[in-house]
């Protein structure tokens, strides 16, 4: 019998395919909906301060190959999404969640990570570091100073487990860097990849989207080999003990393994979620597994991170 069953830190998940932020998450509802699909855990849409209406529309595009978005992070704010996540964990046989959450500055991410420090959740935290859509906010992992400076104060006062979520890195010296900083700090895992940042995709004569003249983060097809070298990258420069998640361009039973053979630990779905809706998770759990069976493995520690170099 193959199992697609993983674990981050000491939670444990039947299977390890989710939803990933910003796909199917910003309601109740949605949440929900992939609580009671074959997917393994969920993640809230990145909650902030106060609830945000985000960009104007249109401001998400299917592409043919993949998504153009420029959301500008639209939430509910996070006490809606820390409320439901404790609601579920007290439930007989609940899931376990991953909360994700981010300040619209360093200030204000501390008062929420300290409130969630001071409440009963008992979960999973991602700090989101990769937001490329709210106009005059860069994305903080891509300065890492200021990484560096956030990282340093939560951890003096946040015990729960949490992880971060990356923008895509695009060169070896920069790999390095960001994970001499990360591996400074008790890190439950990290995230690879969000959207690729201000990209432009074209119609006719016309941008797909509203907001910053059609620029947005682009998901997909195009950012599969993106997300599967900062995975690896990644995976081989962390201390052991910080877990990857892999994020970006899984559409199928073999993105999946791919992404754990580069060394994810669990596996993300965005944009092919959002086209084929949370049905997604049983097919792509079905042709992962048929993969596994065919190769012989049982369980992801089979093949995890176990690529293959050209000798
Ligand atoms: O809401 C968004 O515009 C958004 C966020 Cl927060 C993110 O992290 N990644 C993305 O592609 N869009």
């Amino acid at each position: 019998m193959v199992s697609t069953r993983t674990t981050i830190g000491s939670f444990q998940f039947d299977n390890c395919l989710m939803n990933a932020a910003g796909v199917y998450c910003m309601t109740r509802e949605e949440l929900a909906a992939i609580d009671q699909s074959a997917a393994g855990s969920f993640v809230t849409k990145t909650g902030t301060l106060k609830e945000r209406p985000g960009n104007p529309e249109p401001r998400y595009a299917d592409t043919a190959l993949g998504s153009i978005n420029s959301m500008g992070l639209p939430n509910l704010g996070y006490h809606y999404y820390l409320d439901y996540v404790m609601e579920l964990q007290d439930r007989p046989k609940s899931k376990n969640h991953f909360l994700s959450l981010v300040g619209m500055s360093p200030e204000e991410t501390h008062t929420i990570l300290k409130s969630v420090e001071a409440s009963d959740y008992k979960g999973l935290v991602e700090l989101n570091l990769s937001c490329p859509n709210v106009p005059g906010k860069p994305q903080i992992a891509y300065d890492f100073e200021t990484t560096d400076q956030i990282l340093s104060e939560v951890f003096s006062y946040f015990t729960k487990p949490l992880g971060i979520k990356l923008p895509p890195y695009f060169d070896i010296v920069h790999f390095d860097q960001a994970a001499a900083i990360f591996n400074k700090y008790p890190l439950a895992f990290v995230n690879c990849v969000n959207s690729i940042g201000n990209g432009l995709v074209v119609e006719d004569e016309t941008v797909l989207i509203k907001p910053k003249n059609g620029f947005g983060g682009i998901g997909g097809d195009y950012i599969k080999p993106t997300a599967l070298a900062n995975v690896h990258a990644f995976y081989k420069r962390l201390n052991p003990s910080i877990q990857i998640i892999g994020t970006g361009g899984v559409k199928t039973g073999r993105d999946a393994f791919e992404h754990i053979l580069c060394g994810a630990s669990m596996v993300q779905i965005g944009t092919a979620l959002h086209q084929e809706g949370p049905q997604i998770f049983e097919r792509i759990t079905k042709e992962l597994e048929e993969i596994m069976t065919e190769k012989g493995y049982e369980s992801l520690e089979d093949f995890r991170g176990k690529l293959n170099y050209k000798a």
